[in-house]
């Protein structure tokens, strides 16, 4: 079996989502989305592992209102390799309403570095997914880090629940915060309180420095998006670890859409149901403030 699903099967993002029940706080962050091409204007890589939809800034804008968010962040996806010029073209135009997390190789220059943090860029993405990318080798990415904290941005790192033993040294080297994407893709048939996520936990309790996106619902779910024994509770099996991590480190926690949600196969989410997410995993007004707000804020805007 292939690793990955090539573009045959992939699904496109919902046109039409359902307006949340939830209204997100004043000034809410989606902190987890990408920007696919247009493809005639920002080519997509030639060593992608996917060929999306299109999927451009301006449908990412109308997003970002018709579900209440003020502001995005806007992560480099996989399909458009280093070239960073589409993430930093809507994050220019969004009037200070996006910031950017870039990917880089070992060869940029200083001086395109400054040109993405001119752009807003605040960070870089360091992805081990092994059917998204053939990772660069972890003294190349220790050198990138190096380079990327003298302009005060942050690492986005994205890994497997099975590569933690190997990746919480590296971890522990990185000198600037570190941001663990989807929750570091915990196995949720397995208890949220088990010794698998307690892992997860305890790196985030022996590194002050990481923080984790509490995103990823629908790609992390077995249960699904709908209804299982008559009840209404999408995405149900994935609550329990992010509620867990909102509640644990509520200063170190970020929230976002995943939108246009790349490589979905199986079904494609409503942004609407997952913002209706939020209260079940933020379970007061003062967490979500920080889950959307405050945390977001203080690690992109300040
Ligand atoms: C995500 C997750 C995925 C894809 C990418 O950059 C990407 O292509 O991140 C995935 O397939 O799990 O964060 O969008």
């Amino acid at each position: 079996m292939p690793d990955f699903v090539k573009t045959e099967g992939w699904l496109d993002f919902c046109e039409n989502p359902a307006k949340p029940s939830f209204q997100l706080p004043p000034g809410a962050v989606d902190a987890h989305c990408h920007i696919f091409g247009p493809g005639d204007v920002f080519p997509y890589a030639p060593e992608r592992k996917y060929t999306p939809c299109d999927a451009g800034k301006q449908r990412l804008y109308q997003l970002r209102d018709f579900l209440g968010f003020d502001k995005n962040v806007i992560v480099q996806a996989t399909c458009h390799g280093a070239d960073n010029s589409a993430m930093a073209d809507a994050v220019r135009s969004a009037n200070g309403k996006a910031k950017g997390i870039a990917t880089v190789r070992a060869n940029v220059t200083d001086g395109q570095l400054e040109e993405l943090n001119d752009a807003g860029v605040k960070g870089v993405r360091f992805n081990f997914v092994k059917r998204l990318v053939d990772a660069a080798p972890k003294d190349e990415l220790l050198s990138i880090a190096k380079r990327i904290a003298k302009f005060g941005w942050h690492i986005v790192i994205y890994f497997e629940a099975a590569d933690i033993d190997d990746m919480a040294p590296f971890i522990r080297e990185l000198p600037t915060v570190v941001v663990v994407d989807h929750m570091g893709r915990p196995d949720v048939t397995k208890p949220a309180d088990g010794p698998e996520f307690g892992k997860f936990i305890k790196l985030m309790d022996d590194n002050k420095n990481v923080w984790v996106k509490t995103t990823g619902a629908e790609r992390l779910t077995v249960t699904g998006p709908a209804a299982l024994d008559g009840e209404r509770r999408p995405y149900r099996d994935v609550v329990p670890f992010a509620r867990l991590l909102i509640e644990r480190f509520p200063d170190r926690v970020l929230w976002g859409t995943d939108w246009p949600h790349p490589n979905l196969t199986d079904h494609m989410p409503d942004d609407g149901l997952l913002v209706d997410l939020i209260p079940q995993i933020a379970v007061t007004p003062e967490l979500q403030r920080k889950l959307l707000v405050d945390n977001p804020m203080r690690l992109y805007w300040e």
